[in-house]
């Protein structure tokens, strides 16, 4: 298997596992990745963590190796896998975390960036180097870093192919925390923020934040009274409001 799949303690550990090709993304990693998803999707983890195996990196991208000499047809047909693959991750039913562990470049990017979260080690190094291959992001990449660190610094770094090092991708918003120590432990540490949370009150604030930027106003805010009404209807809403009036922890199950 080109990814292992484990869990530790509460949470789904997903970990790319090629790290003698710096754990590139193999069409069989992508199919490994999509099966995994789905068994994730079925158990009781209550967030998905994502790192690469080493410690060098997270996903040095899509395998180059195979994508050499491969029809358009071939091309375009991969390009829709992979961004089919990665978009699984927006309406996942539980938080997902990419924890990156050094490299993170081309379609390692795009995965990271269609993970809720990204928490990044001091060595992570990013970018989206296709165009120095002549290609461009085609896993979702000109996409999502738009939406994640605006169209500027995104044009910037798909059309210079540059490097963005752990301190400039906290700066830009391209990830949300640095980590120190090990990387899989911090994973941890970052998701108990929010793990103990209602799941389904979770995924509306997601979604309702996500339509933000692809949403004009007035049907974003209308959106936004839709879910946050559903999110009123849950029992996990009346706890919530209860423990706080009774002045203890509340107990959510989720419902
Ligand atoms: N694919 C295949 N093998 C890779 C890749 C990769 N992306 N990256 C590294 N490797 C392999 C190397 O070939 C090398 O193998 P070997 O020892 O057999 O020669 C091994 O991993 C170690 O790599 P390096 O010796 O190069 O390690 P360094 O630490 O010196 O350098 C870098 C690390 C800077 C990450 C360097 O390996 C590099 O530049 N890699 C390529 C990064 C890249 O360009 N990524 C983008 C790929 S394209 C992409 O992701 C497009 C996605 C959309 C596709 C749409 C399809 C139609």
């Amino acid at each position: 298997m080109a990814i292992q799949l484990t869990r530790v303690e509460e949470f789904a550990l997903i970990t790319l596992n090629r790290p003698e090709a710096l754990n590139a993304l193999s069409l069989g990693l992508l199919r490994d990745l999509g099966r995994a998803f789905d068994e994730v999707a079925g158990s009781d983890a209550r967030a998905l963590l994502i790192t690469g195996a080493g410690p060098k990196s997270f996903c040095a991208g899509a395998d180059i190796k195979e994508l050499l000499g491969l029809s358009l047809s071939q091309n375009k047909r991969n390009a829709e896998f992979g961004q089919a693959t990665f978009a699984r991750l927006d309406r996942f039913p539980i938080p997902s975390i990419a924890i990156i562990n050094g490299y993170a470049f081309g379609g390692g990017l795009e995965l990271a960036t269609a993970c809720t979260f990204r928490i990044a080690t001091r060595n992570a190094k990013m970018g989206t180097p296709e165009i120095k291959l002549g290609l461009i992001p085609g896993y979702g990449g000109t996409q999502r870093l738009p939406r994640l660190i605006g169209e500027g610094r995104a044009l910037e770094l798909v059309m210079s192919g540059r490097t963005v090092d752990a301190d400039e991708a906290l700066r830009i918003g391209l990830v949300n925390r640095l980590i120190e120590g090990d990387p899989v432990a911090q994973g941890v540490a970052y998701a108990r923020e929010f793990s103990a949370y209602s799941l389904p009150v979770l995924g509306f604030a997601r979604d309702a934040v996500k339509r933000a930027l692809d949403t004009p106003l007035n049907e974003g805010l209308r959106i936004e009274a839709d879910l946050s009404t559903l999110a009123y209807q849950t029992r996990d809403a009346a706890e919530g409001m209860t423990a706080f009036s009774e002045k203890r922890k509340p107990k959510f199950i989720d419902g």
